[in-house]
Parts: structure tokens; C-alpha cells; sequence
């Protein structure tokens, strides 16, 4: 069943679930939820079902302490930030069939019937461990609960689960200098009863799964294999807080889950879930489907061991056939940082620009891997300004004004096509498929790449056919050119979705652009005699002072 099966008409997209106490950066759009909405997209429009899922990540000692901080309920304060997420990805036109929450309850239901069969199965045993533990607070103290100094690097005012100066994960009871972050006293030593999974078991059928499955990535694979090879560690998955999954066994009362056992299962109860609308039936669904999950490269580790291990160990839900992995988005060349107020969310991008720019230009700056994208200011500006306005949207507009003008908004009967008219057929045949090829493997940089080089030959055949000088073939050139912007509404729409909306619009063309087969990208979709509506310009140029508007979120 782990084995990679020929391509299925139905398609699971999941995109990495975002903690619910912060807005979304531009970050998140660049890895994760922009390419998982791009290839969703592509595929409607071959024909796959596509089930594409996200949700809330609700749970753990972060949410807790933030809610606690915010003085709501967990509960409430997570409710918020998912109806904000959804209110983004919307408006960034990324929309799931289902933007679900890891705290619902089909999700805890799903999370304990793993837990059941992991225990059961002898994969989770409990042992007594040292937490700390703080006096004044009467409180275990997780993960951030404590703060200190960094046993590896000296980093201090670090959580006690990891280091964000070098990076690694510290294990419960190994930061230096602990100090409990409620109310900053050392905290003091308790045993606790704690479930463990024995991710060790698994190492044999993890090379065995990554080896074998040719779709993942060979950067994250090969050092995830390295990571197997100098051995794995068992896996502390309880917590002694009140929020959280519910470790379902009577003598773990009052204890929980640790986030990162319940956030990717649910992946599965939400992709069932929307599935179930349909008629489809759970686990039949997941397993006859391809199944994507997006993530940034921080989260390697998660998806590429516990999350596998937890499957195979459980039994009967499918692994992931892809799990394509981006890097990080830097800003002006730095890592964002919250503490030092860089970042931009989608709330402050899209107070002052369209979300098609900044899908355009995300797309074309990261790249299929885990090389690190640079947001620059002024390179987004230009690529606006150059690549989209100047290449697509200028051709786009002056194809549809001669129709407008100089046909009353009539698309015209052609002449015989010369050997222009081959070509400019040729390179639109070949953007059809050039590009389709690359979303298949992953490379929407170089796809998106590949419709602005067929933008190129529209401009180079409509400035050569020159249609203004009236010349024999100018009605042949304005037919073709206006049939080359319906084929760019199609390859554009995975990308800049808003943008091909528009255009179809001005087309007046009926049947609902999100769902017409990629291949007819290749024809030509106005008949002699269709009638256009008035064009308009799509676009508006990126101005200095948009971009000084953005700025402002940067600062050190
Ligand atoms: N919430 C971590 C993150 O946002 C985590 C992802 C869960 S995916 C199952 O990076
Ligand atoms: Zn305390």
C-alpha cells in the first residue's frame, strides 16, 4: 500500500496548518499554500478530482500560552485566527474545499483511534519521566513554558523544546538555566507518566518507503535517510496541559496529546470529511487517491518520520505520494523575525496591492527546493511592472482594443494563415504543453516562466503583423491575437486566478474558466462573429510609494 501507485483521478492536496495565534506571512503563501494552490488548479483542469484541505492548528503549549496571555479561551482565541486565515487565503484566491481545525471533533476522534492502535499494537509504551514543574504556578511547565539558555550554542532566552539561534531541538529537562515563563522562577523537578512512540521501530520501513518512492525530492530525502542512519530517537507524546487531544486510556487522565501527534492526522479527517460531501466514503477515498502535502523546510522532520511512521504503524490510511518541500521567504535579503518586526503578512500586502501581484511574483522567485527565495522591493516592483504589465498585460490589451475598435467588438472572420500565424499556433501548442509538464514536476517558477515566454511571442507577432498599418492580414493578425489572449486566460489561471477571471470576463466567454480542460489552451476559442464586451486594462503599475508601503513593515 506504501507503494507509489499510478496516477489516480483523485487528488488530495494538503498545505502544512498554520498555529492558530499569528497572522499569515508571506512566507507561508511562498512555500506552502500558493504552490499547493497552483497545482490544484492546474489539475482541475485535467479532468482530476481534486480534494485540497487545510486547517487550524489548534493545539500545544504556544496556543495555550497565547490564548492565556490574550485572556480568552483557548477555544475562542483559536476560532479568531482561523476565521482571519480563511478570510486571507481567500482573498489571495487560495480556496480549500475545506479549512477545517485540528480541535474538531472528528479530528480527536481520528487522533485517539491512531493513539489506540499505536498503543495496542506495542509502538507506545509510558515511562516516568522529570518535567519540570513549577511551585508558585502548581503547573507542569512544557515546551515554552520554560525558557532559558541553549545547551548547544549558549543562546540565551530560548524555549526549553528548541533553539531558534542554531536551530536544534532540546530535549524536556536539557535547557540551561531554566526559568518558568509565567512567572520566572527556576522551576523545580516532578516525574510525570509519559507515552513515548517508538519512532526507532520504524527506521527499516522508513529507508525502505523513502528509497522506494521516487516522487520525494532527493534533498530532504537524503538527509532524512542521514537522520535515520545515526539513529532515531522515541518520541515524547504527552503533555500535562489542559489543551489539548485527550490521551484516551484511564490512567493518563488529565493528560494530552502533544501537538504534533494530532495536526497532520488531520490532514486525513478533513480530506474525508470534504470528500464525504460528495458521497465518497473515508478511507476508500484517502487510500485510491494521489496525496500531496505541501510544507516549508522546517517541518522536514515531522512529515518525513512521524508522520510516515505513525501511518505505517496505524495500517490503513495511505502515505503521502509527494511531499513537496520549498524554503524559506527572506525579506530584503533577512530571515523574517517577529521579535525584530520584519515580516509582512497578507493583511499588510493586500492593504495596498492585488493578490494576482503577488502571486506572480512569489511564483517566479521560488523555486522547486530548499533554496532560500529573496523578496526584494524593488525586484518585485520591477517584475510587475516589466514582466506582467509590460509582457502579458500590454499584449493582452492591445489584442482586445483592435477588436474593440476596429471591429465593433466583433472578433473577425481570418484570411489564410501565413507562416506567422504557424508559428504563433506553434508556440502556443508548445506553452500548452511546456507548461503542463513543469507543473507536473513540480516547477511552477519555470511554468509560469513558460507562459510569459509564449506572452513574449504573442508581442512579437502582433508588433510584427502591426494591425494599426492596415495592411493585407491585419484581420487575420487581430483574430489570432485575440484567440492567443483566451489561450493565456487558461495558462495563466492556475497562477494569477483573478487575472484569467477578467480576461474571460472581457472575453465574454461562457463556460466557467476553473473548469475547461487544459488542452484546449491550444485552440482557438473565439469564432469568427463572437462578440467581446469592452476591454479594460488589467493591470495597474507598482508605484514607489506602493512600495514604501510596504517598507513599513520592515523595520529594524
Ligand atoms: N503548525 C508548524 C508550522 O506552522 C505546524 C505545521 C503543522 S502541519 C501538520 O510551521
Ligand atoms: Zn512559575
Amino acid at each position: 500500500m506504501a507503494k507509489v501507485q499510478a496516477k489516480l483521478r483523485n487528488t488530495i492536496v494538503t498545505a502544512a496548518l498554520p498555529y492558530a495565534n499569528s497572522d499569515l506571512h508571506l512566507g507561508h503563501i511562498a512555500s506552502t499554500y500558493l504552490p499547493a494552490d497552483i497545482l490544484s488548479r492546474y489539475l482541475r483542469h485535467t479532468g482530476t478530482r481534486v480534494v485540497q484541505v487545510c486547517a487550524s492548528d489548534d493545539f500545544g503549549t504556544p496556543i495555550l500560552i497565547a490564548a492565556e496571555k490574550a485572556k480568552r479561551l483557548p477555544a475562542e482565541y483559536v476560532a479568531y485566527w482561523r476565521k482571519r486565515f480563511d478570510e486571507d487565503l481567500r482573498a489571495l484566491g487560495i480556496e480549500f474545499d475545506l479549512f477545517d481545525r485540528t480541535s474538531s471533533p472528528e479530528n480527536i476522534e481520528l487522533v485517539q483511534h491512531f493513539f489506540r492502535k499505536l498503543h495496542t499494537a506495542g509502538y507506545i509504551y509510558s515511562a516516568n519521566v522529570d518535567q519540570f514543574y513549577c511551585e508558585f504556578d502548581k503547573k507542569f511547565l512544557p515546551d515554552r513554558y520554560v525558557r532559558g539558555t541553549c545547551p548547544y550554542c549558549g543562546a540565551t532566552e530560548q524555549y526549553s523544546d528548541g533553539c531558534e539561534n542554531c536551530g536544534r531541538t532540546i530535549q524536556p529537562g536539557e535547557i540551561l538555566e531554566p526559568k518558568c515563563s509565567i512567572c520566572g522562577r527556576p522551576p523545580v523537578m516532578k516525574k510525570s507518566l509519559h507515552y513515548f512512540f517508538k519512532l526507532s521501530a520504524f527506521s527499516g520501513r522508513l529507508k525502505e518507503w523513502l528509497r522506494g518512492n521516487d516522487n520525494l525530492q532527493s534533498e530532504p530525502k537524503n538527509y532524512v535517510l542521514g537522520w535515520i542512519e545515526s539513529g532515531l530517537q522515541d518520541w515524547d507524546i504527552t503533555r500535562d496541559i489542559e489543551w489539548g487531544v485527550s490521551v484516551p486510556l484511564p490512567e493518563a487522565a488529565g493528560k494530552v496529546l502533544y501537538g504534533w501527534f494530532d495536526n497532520h492526522i488531520c490532514y486525513i479527517s478533513a480530506a474525508l470529511k470534504a470528500a464525504r460531501v460528495t458521497g465518497d466514503s473515508g478511507k476508500e477515498f484517502w487510500n485510491n487517491s494521489t496525496i500531496y502535502h505541501f510544507i516549508g523546510k522546517d517541518i522536514v522532520y515531522h512529515h518525513y518520520l512521524f508522520l510516515p511512521s505513525m501511518r505505517l504503524g496505524e495500517g490503513s490510511y495511505k502515505l503521502p505520494d509527494y511531499i513537496p518541500t520549498r524554503g524559506f521567504l527572506l525579506l530584503e535579503g533577512r530571515k523574517l523575525s517577529k521579535s525584530r518586526r520584519w515580516g509582512i503578512t497578507v493583511r499588510d500586502y493586500l492593504g495596498s496591492l492585488p493578490p494576482d501581484y503577488l502571486r506572480f511574483y512569489l511564483t517566479r522567485i521560488t523555486p522547486y527546493a530548499q533554496t532560500d527565495a529573496n523578496f526584494d522591493l524593488q525586484e518585485f516592483k520591477s517584475k510587475i511592472n516589466n514582466e506582467l504589465i509590460a509582457n502579458v498585460g500590454n499584449f493582452i490589451h492591445r489584442a482586445l482594443i483592435f477588436v474593440a475598435r476596429d471591429y465593433g467588438l466583433v472578433i473577425p472572420k481570418p484570411d489564410e494563415d501565413e507562416e506567422a500565424e504557424r508559428t504563433l499556433v506553434q508556440a502556443k501548442s508548445h506553452a500548452t504543453s511546456e507548461t503542463s509538464r513543469l507543473i507536473e514536476e513540480g516547477h511552477y517558477d519555470r511554468a509560469l516562466r513558460s507562459v510569459l515566454d509564449f506572452g513574449n511571442e504573442c508581442n512579437r507577432y502582433f508588433q510584427t503583423a502591426a494591425p494599426w498599418e492596415k495592411r493585407r492580414g491585419a484581420v487575420t493578425a487581430v483574430y489570432h491575437s485575440a484567440n492567443a489572449v483566451s489561450s493565456l486566460a487558461i495558462l495563466l489561471e492556475p497562477f494569477l486566478p483573478f487575472t484569467s477571471r477578467e480576461i474571460w470576463r472581457q472575453l465574454s466567454l461562457q463556460p466557467p474558466l476553473s473548469s475547461l480542460p487544459w488542452q484546449s489552451a491550444r485552440n482557438q476559442l473565439l469564432e469568427p462573429g463572437h462578440v467581446i464586451v469592452a476591454p479594460k486594462p488589467l493591470f495597474k503599475k507598482v508605484e514607489d510609494s506602493d512600495i514604501e508601503e510596504l517598507r513599513k513593515y520592515l523595520q529594524k
